[in-house]
């Protein structure tokens, strides 16, 4: 009887290669590297209206912060005249102020918020 012998896998398909290249790969250095996005932060500036309390409120809840910490930014806006909220993509940034800037409007309060750029 005759055995017939195990089938082996077929071979990868020898690619051509030209003559001169050994076979090797030349990878080229790239000279520009990928560059981490542009950051914006978020300042909220003071007034002279918007009730404490509101501001501390907002700041939890749009950037999300504990109330210690909200407490501690709403009392730096309020002695300095603004301070950093957040920090966030450009897109996310303009978010944050459109929340912001809707929350005073449906209050009726005159917090203003901007965006800006870092560095
Ligand atoms: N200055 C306001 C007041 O005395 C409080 C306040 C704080 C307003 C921060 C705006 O972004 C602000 N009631």
């Amino acid at each position: 009887m005759a055995t017939k012998s195990p089938t082996k896998p077929p071979k990868p398909p020898v690619q051509p290669s030209t003559p001169d290249d050994g076979g090797s790969v030349v990878l080229e250095r790239r000279t520009e590297k990928t560059k981490p996005p542009q950051m914006h932060q978020v300042l909220m500036l003071n007034d002279d209206y918007t009730p404490m309390e509101f501001v501390v409120v907002v700041i939890q809840e749009f950037f999300s912060k504990d109330r210690e910490t909200a407490t501690q930014i709403m009392l730096k806006i309020h002695l300095d005249g603004k301070a950093v909220c957040g920090v966030y993509s450009k897109d996310v940034a303009a978010t944050k102020v459109d929340q912001v800037l809707e929350a005073a409007k449906q209050s009726g309060h005159p917090l203003q918020c901007v965006s800006e750029p870092i560095g």
